[in-house]
This record gives structure tokens, sequence and C-alpha cells, in this order.
């Protein structure tokens, strides 16, 4: 059922997330959990991600991290935190991580779900104070109790998703996720340690004055991609592009535009990762009324494969995404 209540903004996350559990009254509340412990450990990294110039320092001035352990490396941080708060909430059996090459069982075998994520993507932008994400992508999980490894878990393809976010570590940080009932936002305050929500709705505006991707690859990019290049030009759009995935598509997402990490001669399926990048980032766009396509089909149809597999990434505003289908149409048309 759509939601209809819509809630006051303003409220915490822990209040919105009641008041839809009503909502939906055979709901048995572990997602709902799942998603308390990811803006948990939200809250974890947001801090880390804050204190990331610190810590260098930090040594000299006698402070330890939590476990006495030498300063970690923030993404491996990053992927320990979600992992413990994943595990110790209960509701999530195992985890696929950006970080680690196989599945990570949680030894909790009841979990109903299973996450996954890039706990912490553009890592490479932390050490010049860029902002930079997580990504989260939920299943249900369909392997039996004790059953083969779960294989067949994180293998359901992009439409089975029962959920998709990302926490965005910028000038605020922001939980913004979905459960397939629209795309909402929430605003995290430090001084209370509180999700407020503060974007009750989100929808893409259907057109965009922004284009982003990497010009400095155009000489390995398919002509397609030029041609839908040039027409962004022709029509004096902006260009906008931070180099981390979530600051990039979080502000498209809000101005309008479109984000292409395209595929080139040396990366045939582009840079990014289908599971835990493309599949939930194109769930949340499809939720707010945009598009996400890799050139040759819907993002959300690419058929998985492997769990670290990558695809190419098309996402943004209906009528830029409709320009630069057309581009691709006309280029195999010529070919
Ligand atoms: P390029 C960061 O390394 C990342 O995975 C995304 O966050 C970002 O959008 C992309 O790669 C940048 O890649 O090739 O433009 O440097």
């Amino acid at each position: 059922t759509e939601n209809t209540l819509a809630q006051p903004v303003g409220i915490t996350l822990e209040r919105y997330i009641m008041r839809k559990q009503a909502e939906f009254p055979y709901a048995t509340g572990e997602l709902s959990q799942l998603l308390r412990d990811i803006a948990l450990a939200g809250k974890i990294v947001s801090r880390e991600v804050n204190r990331a110039g610190l810590s260098r320092i930090t040594g000299a001035m006698g402070e330890q991290n939590v476990q006495g352990e030498a300063q970690q490396k923030l993404d491996v941080e990053a992927n320990i935190r979600f992992i413990r708060a994943l595990t110790n909430g209960g509701e999530c059996c195992a985890i696929l991580s950006e970080e680690n090459e196989d599945i990570i069982e949680t030894g909790n075998p009841n979990g109903k779900y299973v996450v996954a994520m890039d706990p912490l993507d553009g890592s490479s932008n932390i050490d010049v104070n860029v902002s930079i994400g997580t990504i989260f992508s939920i299943y249900r999980r369909v392997s039996r109790v004790g059953g083969p490894s779960r294989k067949e878990d994180f293998l359901q393809g992009g439409r089975a998703q029962v959920a998709a976010g990302y926490i965005l570590y910028g000038s605020s940080t922001m939980l913004v996720y979905t459960t397939g009932h629209g795309v909402t936002g929430f605003t995290y305050e430090t001084s209370l340690g509180e999700f407020f929500l503060s974007h009750p709705d989100i929808k893409i505006p259907q057109q965009g004055p922004v284009f982003s991707c990497n010009e400095g690859h155009w000489f390995d990019y398919p002509e397609y991609v030029r041609e839908f290049l040039t027409q962004c030009k022709q029509q004096r759009l902006s260009a906008r592009y931070v180099g981390s995935l979530v600051a990039d598509y979080h502000r498209n997402l809000f101005t309008g535009g479109i984000y292409m990490y395209p595929p080139t001669p040396k990366a045939a399926l582009g840079k990014l990762r289908l599971l835990y990048e493309c599949y939930p980032l194109a769930m949340l766009i499809e939720q707010a009324g945009g598009l996400a396509h890799t050139g040759a089909e819907p993002v959300l149809d690419v058929a998985p494969t492997s769990f670290h597999q990558r695809a190419p990434l098309f996402v943004g505003s209906t009528q830029l995404m409709t320009t630069l289908l057309d581009c691709v149409s006309s280029e195999a048309l010529a070919s």
C-alpha cells in the first residue's frame, strides 16, 4: 500500500519507523530493526569520518582508537563497524562487502535478511576531505536454515531487493533509503546523536541542469556517450563531477541531472560494482521517478552472476536518460 500518511518533518528515525510499522500491520519488524542497525553504524562511521583528519595527530595527542589498535584505514574501519552492527542486531544472516572477497556469515542463523554493501565508497577521497558514502542493498534470505552456501541469497537480482539506500558523509550526514514505498531522507544532528526526518518523499526532477562523468576518459568513451555529452554542452548544461559516487548521485537526485560511469575499451563493464553500487542506486532512482540503465538494459534487469561483477551505470532524470538512450539506439542503427 502506498504510504498515504505523510510523516511530519523533524521526527526521529526511530519514531518514523515505529509509525511506518503501524501502517504495515503484518510487517514483523525485522526490516525496521535492520534499518536501525544500519543507522547506528552510520552514526559511528560519521564520527570516525569527521575525525579522520585529526586521527593522524591523535597519536601525537596520546589518544588511541577504541580497540587501542593502530589507526585503521577508514574504509577498513567502516567495514568493521557495519559488520559488527549487523551482527549484533541479529536480523542479518550474511553480508557481502566490497572489502571482502567472500560472504561474511554473521552467526545469526535465524536472520531473515542479507545485506550487500560498500561500507565506504570513494575512500580515495577521504585523505583530501571530499564527501564519501556507504551504499547498502537488502534482500530477504531465500536459503534454508543451515542450508547450502548463501550464494543464492545474494544473486536474486536487482528487482528482488526489499530495501536500498546510502549514507552520505558530507557537509551534513544524511541517510537516504527506500523500502519500495518512495524515497525518504534523514539528516543527522550530531549534538543529539539522532537522524531526523528531513525529506519525506524525495523525487528527482524529470529534467536537470547537470551531467556528471569523468571527461578525462573522453577518448575511451563509446561514440554514443560522446554524442550525448556534445548535446549536453550545446544545451549549456553544467559539468559537476566530485569523483565520489554517493556525493555526485545525491546532488543530482536533488538538482536533477545524469551520472555516468560508461564502459571503456580497458573496462568493458565500467568500474562500478553491480550488487552494492548499481543495484541499490537503481532501486532508489526508480522509486524517486528517475531511470538507471547500463546502455544495454535497465540496471535492475541485469542478471547477477558473481558477487563483485561490474556494470556500466547511467542514472538520473528521465528526460536526460531518454536522450542518452536515443544516442545509444541511433549509434546501434548506424553501426
Ligand atoms: P574515476 C571512487 O573511487 C569511485 O568508486 C566512485 O566513488 C567514483 O564515482 C568513481 O570511482 C570515480 O572514478 O574513474 O572517475 O576516478
